[in-house]
């Protein structure tokens, strides 16, 4: 086939025989039945936008039904539940992921093409919510996905923010943020649950009492209320019948208006009060790593947890059991730090509202709590102040002094001569502004406490947890991230899906180990041949969106370089633009060597406060100005940014892409995720051994990955001999002049200093990142690829042999070792 057969293709169903679920009346019928009886619009005169709600609450139909069906099994065969506590989830536009779970794709493309459009088009008008920074929310997105696949019985709880991570604009060279308004129409994938209301107390006092047995009682009282409203999005399974839910809480107003003003005339001063409360789920907080005296992130914390906590006890009393089962019967996984009130609030519950006993309290919460940890930034670690807690959460600092106080002693007892231990391990930190220590609250309270990657697990070990490592020896484990196959394969790479299926069968979609057998194909020349066609494919589709976003043509055959994440000076965007630069350099000064020729493309946001982030997004804006216009390099190199980077973006960029860039400096990268995305797809990875990278090389072999640079030991020893980025701008003549070029008016005419910050940070500052330690070594790896790629047939095995070797990385994977070794659930079938 070649690539206008793959393009036919993109419109078609994989697999003819994947049968819709079984149901009376047909998708297309019933979606017009809503045009009419749920929109309220006329169905004999359809527009598009009409089209997409009624297929949209089709679709929904066939999964409440599932979904009820699930839920009620539930209780039937009394399994234990997962709760999967977040306060981000980025689960990407839902259609076709829907449409394809449940195998309904073929229906919903005949009904909009008897009426004249194309279901590809529509899925280009869906919103999505960004309801997540970056890897941390895109993660919980997967293992949704996964959990539902695997059948397992599983709720995810979050926040369902109006707005979500901001719309990034590129403006003379600069990221604007705009506001996300993602439900500025409504969405019908979420169904409001306006009964499902729990009251969320802030501030207030506390009061203490004797119960009859004379022990010592307290009640928080007084302080503000907020209502936390449920809304449900639903999760298919991959054509099996389950289906999940994410539960959002969204918060209300307690009182509607304070009556008494109302009728006093003072309207606005009224609806204060509304428009307050209503701000807790108003935005969502971008990741700048400084959450520094933000009471209203913390309210966000409290406000999801209290909720969902809530939530939980109200389904186990139901079961009308003893509350010591309530840990069996249930297990909670905290996603970072940011859940983790979750632990006093649940004590706070048993202690105050039930009236257990510290013991008994205690034993449960031990049991019940699960604690993921994503990053080893010491910035990243949450703390919040003592005071600020104190105030909005009384009740809850009093239990975290009690948890303190009661963990200090026993390690005091155990740990005789180390004196200074408690102080190191306290969940409150000493000194004039006291603050309690989110990541100490969630180990101390949890059964068990993971890493993302085999690397960043013994991170926690050897450095960040070390102290806890010898208090709870059992404690610790690790769980290498995964993807899932379904968005990340079948749904964003079609065409080589289909070689896929016609080469394997279909049954890679849910069981990613199957991908093995390419190995045999590799040596096929033909089936090498149609992989190239499917790549190019994706790569001119790629390129047809560069061209009307950017209004830049790129050569489809050029190599595809693609760095997209989260800006980051760790994850060293700037690494690879000064690579960029001297290239450009040296084309210019050689232009009769023939260069194979390069499209390097960026995307990501920064945070919105985070100067040196926003400047790098500036230099490589300003470098590709200058790039692309200049008539010498123009036919070799071209530099793209693509503004305002999300999930959809990624679904068209994962599989077009040739080398994947996963360049952070070793050790600071938790795991990585983007990394497996891409590798999956075909693509090579230039990288260094941080992360899940050092896991991807093992699993696809180090002759098909480029690995560079320092490794985390070799960057711990040299800051530790001294790190001089100096003497390396004094030695690197091509580099020098690449820095020279950023310090000078050379990509900003006439603004000599607009980049003064970044060379300072590369050279005065010493450099934390280490960018100029890696730097030749990141030249020598792409001069290496440059060549190897002319070698197509060479090329294509190792694209092959990524793909092959990805199995491992499947959020499947992944969710079946959290639900046999932490969670000890088991699917529901
Ligand atoms: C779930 C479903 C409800 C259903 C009950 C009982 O609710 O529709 O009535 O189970 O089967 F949402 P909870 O588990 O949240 O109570
Ligand atoms: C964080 C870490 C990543 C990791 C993800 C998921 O991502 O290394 O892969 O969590 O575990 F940094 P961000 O949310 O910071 O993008």
């Amino acid at each position: 086939k070649e690539v206008k057969d793959y393009l036919r293709l993109l419109d078609k169903p994989l697999d003819e025989s994947e049968a819709p679920e079984a149901r009376n009346s047909a998708l297309g019928e019933d979606a017009l039945w809503h045009v009419l009886y749920s929109l309220g619009q006329d169905n004999t005169h359809l527009t598009e936008r009409k089209c997409y709600w009624g297929l949209v609450l089709a679709v929904r139909d066939r999964m409440l039904e599932k979904w009820s069906e699930v839920q009620r099994r539930y209780y039937k065969n009394d399994d234990k539940r997962l709760y999967y506590l977040s306060l981000e989830f980025l689960p990407g536009k839902f259609l076709r992921g829907n449409l394809l779970a449940l195998g309904l794709e073929n229906e919903a493309h005949e009904f909009l093409r008897e009426r004249g459009f194309s279901l590809d088009e529509i899925i280009a008008k869906e919103c999505e919510p960004g309801l997540g920074n970056g890897g941390l929310g895109r993660l919980a997105s997967c293992y949704m996905d996964s959990m539902a696949t695997y059948g397992l019985p599983a709720y995810g709880y979050g926040i369902r923010y109006s707005y979500g991570l901001f719309r990034q604009e590129i403006r003379n060279g600069q990221q604007v943020e705009q506001p996300d308004n993602w439900l500025h129409e409504g969405t019908h994938w979420l169904i409001p649950r306006p009964y499902k209301l729990y009251p969320v107390r802030f501030y207030g006092t506390v009061y203490e009492w004797l119960d009859d047995n004379g022990i010592l009682r307290h009640d928080w009282r007084g302080g503000d209320l907020v209502m936390a409203m449920a809304n449900d999005v639903l999760v298919p399974g991959y054509r099996n019948g389950h289906v999940n839910s994410v539960r959002l809480w969204e918060a209300r107003p307690h009182k509607e208006f304070v009556l008494s003003s109302f009728n006093a005339g003072d309207y606005i001063g009224s609806v204060q009060e509304k428009i307050s409360d209503e701000n807790i789920s108003m935005v969502l907080y971008p990741s700048d790593d400084a959450p520094e005296g933000k009471t209203l992130r913390l309210k966000q914390q409290y406000f999801f947890v209290a909720a969902t906590m809530h939530d939980m006890v109200r389904r186990f009393k139901k079961l009308n059991k003893p509350w010591d089962q309530l840990p069996e019967k249930n297990v909670v996984q905290l996603n970072e730090t940011h859940p983790s009130i979750a632990i006093p609030e649940l004590m706070r519950i048993l202690l105050d509202e039930e009236l257990l006993s510290w013991e008994e309290a205690w034993y449960i919460c031990q049991k019940l709590f699960a604690y993921t940890n994503h990053t080893v930034l010491p910035e990243a670690l949450e703390t919040w102040t003592v005071e600020l807690m104190e105030q909005l959460l009384p009740r809850h600092m009093q239990i975290i002094y009690e948890i303190n106080r009661r963990f200090l002693e026993d390690v005091r007892l155990h740990f005789r001569d180390e004196p200074d231990l408690p102080s190191r391990v306290s969940l409150i930190t000493a000194g004039p502004e006291p603050r309690v220590r989110m990541s100490h609250l969630a180990i101390v309270g949890s059964f068990s406490v993971n890493g993302v990657s085999a690397l960043h697990t013994q991170i926690l070990r050897d450095r960040v947890f070390h102290d806890f490592i010898r208090i709870f020896p059992d404690r610790f484990n690790n769980k290498t991230n995964g993807v899932t196959p379904r968005r990340w394969l079948r749904q964003c790479n079609v065409p080589l899906s289909w070689l896929l299926s016609e080469h394997l069968g279909c049954g890679w979609v849910t069981d990613l180990n199957q991908l093995e057998k390419l190995r045999e194909l590799v040596d096929v020349e033909e089936f090498r041949h149609d992989w190239e066609q499917c790549r190019l494919t994706n790569k001119k589709r790629l390129a047809d969106y560069i061209e009307k976003m950017n209004g830049i043509t790129v050569n489809p055959h050029s190599i595809f370089d693609v760095q997209v994440k989260r800006f980051h000076e760790y994850k060293r965007q700037l690494l690879n633009i000064l690579h960029i630069i001297s290239l450009y350099n040296n084309i210019r000064k050689k232009p009769e060597v023939k260069m194979q020729p390069c499209t390097f493309i960026f995307g990501g946001k920064a945070a919105p406060s985070y100067r040196m982030a926003k400047d790098i997004i500036y230099l490589i804006n300003c470098v590709a100005r200058r790039v692309n216009s200049d008539p010498h390099t123009r036919n070799f190199l071209k530099v793209i940014f693509l503004a305002n980077y999300n999930v959809s973006l990624a679904q068209l960029l994962v599989p077009a892409t040739d080398v994947s860039e996963q360049i952070s400096t070793a050790g600071y990268e938790a795991s990585g995720t983007g990394n497996m995305k891409f590798a999956l797809n075909g693509a090579l990875t230039l990288g260094t051994r941080d992360g899940s990278n050092i896991e991807i090389a093992e699993r696809v072999g180090d002759g098909n990955i480029y690995l560079f640079g320092l490794c985390e030991q070799e960057v711990i020893d040299l800051r530790r001999r001294g790190y001089d980025p100096w003497d390396i701008y004094k030695n690197d003549s091509e580099l020098r002049e690449v820095l020279d070029m950023i310090n000078s008016d050379q990509f900003t005419p006439g603004d000599p200093t607009a980049f003064s910050s970044i060379f300072n940070s590369l050279l005065s500052g010493g450099d934390p990142f280490m960018i100029l330690a890696d730097y030749r070594a990141y030249v020598e790896a792409h001069k290496r690829i440059a060549h190897e790629y002319v070698d197509r047939e060479l090329w294509i095995k190792k694209s092959i042999m990524n793909t092959a070797g990805m199995g491992f990385f499947s959020s499947d994977r992944a969710i079946k070792e959290y639900s046999e070794g932490i969670w000890d659930i088991a699917p529901d079938v």
